[in-house]
């Protein structure tokens, strides 16, 4: 049973806008967290997604049990790469990074993943992945070594995201990169959300409130938010 997937189906079905809180382990001061609970309880978070680009096992676990003692909403993991996996969590995005031409992050991870996620209780959900250029290199394009969409080919952004959709993806993200110079342009939103039948999820650059409502109206299902939490817990009180 997909509960996860089943539950952003509809929300999407009855128009109700997700929101993910993006958790970077290595960056997360195990000394505040407390303070970081107590904000995302506040916050108006429906998921929160965890993932980053060097995580070390031992403190995902932990850091996910820590989270479910206190928070109540779905945890998603969302792996920069194979060693990225917890069983603590309630699901995986189960990434394909199509808008890329390099095999290690088309195919070549999830082959190493699959024995490993098999053994656990995670819901995956697969995701294609589609990185969009965003003003500067970010570190999903320095790591993957793969070139971003451009941002002003609406045509091929949205073939990327059908092909992604006919290929079996059950989600797509639209990324700009964390903390990118620019966000994903809010016409690529548009035209790709008009065209393709599963949730859409829009991150990377988004900094103030007014920048999630954009993305909403755009037709975004969920808006992550990392960077912007990140530097200030207070973010949606601003
Ligand atoms: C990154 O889309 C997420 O993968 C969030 O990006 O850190 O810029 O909010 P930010």
């Amino acid at each position: 049973m997909m509960k996860f997937y089943n539950q952003i189906l509809q929300s999407k079905k009855e128009n109700q806008k997700l929101l993910a809180i993006l958790l970077d382990p290595d960056k997360i001061v195990l000394d505040n967290l407390k303070y970081l609970i107590e904000k995302i309880n506040q916050s108006p978070a429906t998921h929160i997604f965890i993932g980053g680009s060097h995580v070390r096992n031992n403190i995902l676990d932990d850091l996910i049990i820590a989270l479910k003692e206190k928070i109540k909403l779905p945890i998603i993991l969302f792996p920069g790469n194979p060693s990225q996996i917890s069983d603590q969590a309630d699901a995986i995005l189960f990434l394909s990074l199509i808008s890329g031409r390099n095999p290690d992050y088309l195919i070549e991870h999830q082959v190493n993943a699959a024995p490993i996620l098999k053994k656990t209780q995670l819901e995956i959900i697969s995701t294609g992945y589609m990185l969009v250029e965003s003003g500067g290199e970010t570190a999903v394009e320095r790591i993957s070594k793969t070139k971003p969409l451009c941002r002003k080919d609406l045509n091929f952004a949205l073939a990327t995201a059908q092909a992604g959709e006919m290929m079996g993806n059950k989600l797509l993200y639209l990324e700009a990169g964390s903390g990118a110079k620019n966000a994903v342009p809010l016409e690529m939103i548009k035209s790709i959300s008009n065209n393709i039948e599963i949730p859409l999820i829009v991150g990377g650059g988004i900094i103030d409130l007014q920048g999630i409502q954009k993305a909403y109206t755009a037709g975004a299902d969920l808006v992550v938010i990392g960077t912007a939490f990140e530097n200030n817990a207070e973010f949606f009180n601003s």
